[in-house]
């Protein structure tokens, strides 16, 4: 890449890396080359917050084992050689379109990984590639990760997207359960400087109460840690609304149907139980209860740790119905829902799932996606609608996965398979095809998904850094291209109507002109602003959001009502404050009641498994995950400054266990699905009974160098693809059980 520029420079980004979305002021030198990394001070929500990853952007940015240009691979030598993209999308289109002729388009599965949340071509052009495949095998990290939270929020408020998030900078009261924003900064609760503002909490007087097996770094900040059995949160929290009816604590603020229905379901789950199961005393929960409905504002905030369970879609609809019994739902300190600048989908239906299920096992559908725990037997078992070739975008699912060990083997019967990816590793290396995105700094950056769960009303947008260089391609314009290649059409054709515009252009064209024609503004395009149609696109949606200068009602009460365009943001590049969180009920409800839905159906249907569960011996091992400060999921192994000190993949487990268990040094880890030889390192800071290893690591095969020399084990060789959180289809992570020997 050669163009001039005056050196260095001081540029402004948004980190792409996690949900808090903090503001990069970045140093490049004349080579474009990232010098230095800080937080932006004069962002108005991350005040110039910087984590040990956002650190060392400049490190992964200059990754010589990053992906520069489209990969093939010789499937007779398994060489892999750079090729010119044409080539790549030529591959694509002779091979992928003659598995869907002789086979129909469920031949093909996708699998959405977690950076496509990040990203703009995630937001606005991965949508563009599920229609192209027509493929009801669609698949994402969603299913490994937050899944029971929007079936739940789709459930309570008619839209899956409509997710509550603690008000963190007004709250008096916060219960956490499975939750370590000390180290992963937050999710499905946009924060930055999540540390900071719980901190704060507790300044103003607050009080942080933690659930979690682990005493973590969170836990040691908090003013109370109760360690809590894996998989046993759904007991806990019935305790606590138990206790809410039973001592008439019940405040109720919105308006609901079927309260009593959740009266009648409590009455059976009692704190004793709820001590039984998740080994925290009753008194302490029923104590719990009414500090929650004594604070003057309280939230119950519960995240991947109680996600990832058996009783995942349980525990997050507990979590709400906590937060309605108590009067803190959509009030200011309570659980809030933010407005996202950027128009988003409007629902016209109220939410449900199971509309079809998997061909395998017959696991209901949701949100449009298959459960990420049923990918490999659609893949390994034969018939009519058995997935023969795979796409996959941002995603790592050998690692990320449940019973990744199996999937691996899957991914290795493919008859084809493209990835969209930044490396070569564990999962890409099965593909036919590789198409990396360009680096982080040539792309623009709207959190188009992730400003919706912010705990403050706030916009940002990046333009690209660093212009595409020859030979390089916007990860939308390989999306663009790549929904035409597996459709079988040249990119010449993608529109006869529009000749002799590029594939990404005719996409946003189309978009654009069907939104304006929607909103009845078929005649503004010419207002929309921005350097080509992906700007123009994010004009637009700005435009007609709840801040935007086109809405028709601006709901939102900031000072920015009706002034939102592109301009504007650009003319802000720290970001916009856009005011704290604003009731918004009974606007954003969908349900077909226009209430909220406190007892759905599909959640008193799942009392039996809960019930059952109860009289079920408790295993005398179990393993749970952790995320760890300098990790990112299976991606950033291969950053030299990130790896190594504390970040290792290790076993931790209480000495007492391994005392008793006659373990040290290396460990044989056994499940249901498989084996891992690991280090141990005993800590006082976990559960007896509780093992914890972290996920994303595993690897001993890869090209990236850093990694290799890194490799720990895959955990996700011990999670069992056979277990789902039912309701949600999620996969089960936490509380798998496990034995332990010596190695
Ligand atoms: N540094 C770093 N940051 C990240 C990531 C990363 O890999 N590294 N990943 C990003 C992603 S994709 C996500 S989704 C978020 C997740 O962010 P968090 O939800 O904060 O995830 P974790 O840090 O894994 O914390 C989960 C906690 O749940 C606990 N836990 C396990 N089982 C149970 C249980 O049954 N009940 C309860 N109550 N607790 C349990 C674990 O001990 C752990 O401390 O983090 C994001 N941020
Ligand atoms: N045991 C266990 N397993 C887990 C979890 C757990 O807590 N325990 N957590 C789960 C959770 S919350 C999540 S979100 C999933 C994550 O699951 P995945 O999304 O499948 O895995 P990641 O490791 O995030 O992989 C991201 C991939 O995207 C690539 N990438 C990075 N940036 C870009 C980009 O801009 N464009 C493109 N095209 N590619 C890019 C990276 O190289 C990497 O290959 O893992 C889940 N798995
Ligand atoms: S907390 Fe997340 S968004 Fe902020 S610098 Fe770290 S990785 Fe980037
Ligand atoms: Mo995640």
């Amino acid at each position: 890449m050669t163009h001039v520029t005056d050196s260095p420079r001081t540029l402004l980004r948004t980190c792409p890396l996690c949900e808090a979305v903090c503001g990069l002021e970045l140093t490049l030198d004349s080579d474009d080359r990232i010098t230095s990394v800080r937080g932006d001070q004069a962002d108005p929500f991350s005040r110039g917050f910087l984590c040990p990853k956002g650190a060392t952007l400049g490190h992964l940015d200059g990754d010589p084992d990053r992906l520069t240009g489209p990969m093939i691979r010789d499937r007779a030598t398994g060489a892999w050689r750079t090729v010119e993209w044409d080539e790549a999308f030529t591959v694509i289109r002779e091979r992928l379109p003659r598995i869907t002729a002789a086979h129909g388009n469920q031949a093909v599965g996708l699998y959405l990984g977690n950076p496509n949340a990040h990203t703009v071509a995630g937001a606005l052009y991965a949508p563009l590639l599920i229609r192209a495949l027509g493929t009801r095998n669609l698949f994402s990290a969603s299913t490994a990760d937050q899944m029971p939270k929007q079936v739940s929020s789709g459930l309570l408020f008619g839209d899956p997207l409509t997710v509550p998030v603690p008000d963190l900078d007004r709250t008096d009261y916060l219960l956490m359960l499975g939750a370590n924003p000390l180290e992963s900064n937050g999710s499905l609760c946009t924060a930055p400087d999540f540390p900071g503002r719980l901190k704060a909490l507790r300044k103003r007087g607050g009080r942080l109460v933690v659930v979690d097996p682990r005493r973590t770094r969170t836990a040691k900040l908090a003013d109370e840690h109760l360690f809590v059995r894996p998989g046993s949160d759904a007991y806990l929290l019935f305790g606590i609304v138990h206790t809410l009816f039973a001592e008439n604590l019940v405040t109720v603020r919105v308006e609901v149907n079927g309260l009593d229905d959740v009266r009648a379901a409590a009455a059976e789950f009692t704190p004793d139980l709820a001590a039984a199961r998740s080994g925290v005393a009753a008194e302490t929960i029923v104590r719990i209860a009414r500090e929650l409905a004594a604070a003057p504002t309280a939230a119950v905030y519960a995240r991947i740790g109680t996600c990832t369970a058996e009783f995942g879609t349980l525990t997050q609809w507990l979590v709400d119905v906590i937060n309605v019994l108590t009067g803190n739902l959509d009030t200011p300190g309570g659980a809030m829902f933010a407005t996202g600048a950027a128009l988003g989908i409007v629902r016209s239906r109220p939410f449900r799932t199971g509309r079809w299920g998997s061909r395998v096992r017959g696991l209901p559908e949701a949100m449009g996606e298959l459960p990420v725990a049923t990918l490999a037997d659609e893949i390994r078992t034969p018939g009519d609608g058995q997935i023969r070739a795979m796409v996959t975008v941002a995603g790592n699912p050998v690692l990320s996965a449940p019973s990744g060990a199996r999937l691996d083997e899957a991914f290795a019967g493919l008859e084809f398979m493209v990835s969209v990816d930044r490396y070569l590793n564990e999962t890409t290396r099965h593909a036919d095809v590789i198409l990396p995105p360009p680096r982080i700094l040539q792309s623009p950056h709207y959190d188009f998904a992730l400003l919706n769960f912010a705990v403050h009303n706030y916009a940002r947008y990046s333009r690209p850094l660093v212009p595409l260089g020859a030979g390089e391609m916007s990860e939308a314009e390989v999306l663009a291209r790549l929904a035409l290649a597996v459709s079988g059409q040249e990119p010449r054709s993608a529109s006869p109507r529009l000749p002799g515009l590029d594939p990404l252009t005719v996409v946003d064209e189309i978009v654009i002109a069907g939104t304006l024609h929607k909103a009845g503004m078929a005649d503004r395009r010419g207002e929309l602003r921005g350097t080509d149609t992906t700007e123009q696109r994010l004009d637009l949606m700005l435009r007609l959001g709840p801040f935007g200068e086109w809405a028709s009602e601006p709901e939102a009460g900031s000072d920015w009502r009706g002034k939102l365009n592109l301009q504007v943001l650009l003319d802000n590049p720290h970001g916009i404050d856009l005011g704290p969180l604003e009731p918004r009920l009974p606007g954003v409800l969908r349900t077909a009641s226009r209430k909220v839905e406190l007892a759905p159906a599909e959640m008193l249907a799942d009392l039996a498994r809960l019930r059952a569960r109860a009289r079920a011996e408790q295993p005398e091992l179990v393993l749970v995950g952790r995320r760890q400060l300098r990790s990112n999921n299976s991606w950033l192994h291969n950053v030299p400054p990130l790896v190594g000190g504390s970040n290792r993949c290790t076993l931790h487990i209480h000495p007492d266990d391994a005392a008793r268990l006659g373990l040290d040094g290396l460990a044989v880890v056994k499940s249901a699905a498989g084996t891992v030889t690991v280090e141990l390192e005993p800590t006082e800071d976990i559960m007896p009974g509780v093992v914890s290893l972290p996920h994303g690591w595993g690897h001993g095969d890869s090209t990236q160098t850093v990694a290799r020399a890194h490799a720990g084990v895959n955990a996700n060789v011990l999670t069992d693809d056979s277990l789902v959180d039912v309701p949600s289809g999620n996969a089960v992570f936490n509380g798998v059980p496990v034995t332990l020997t010596r190695a």
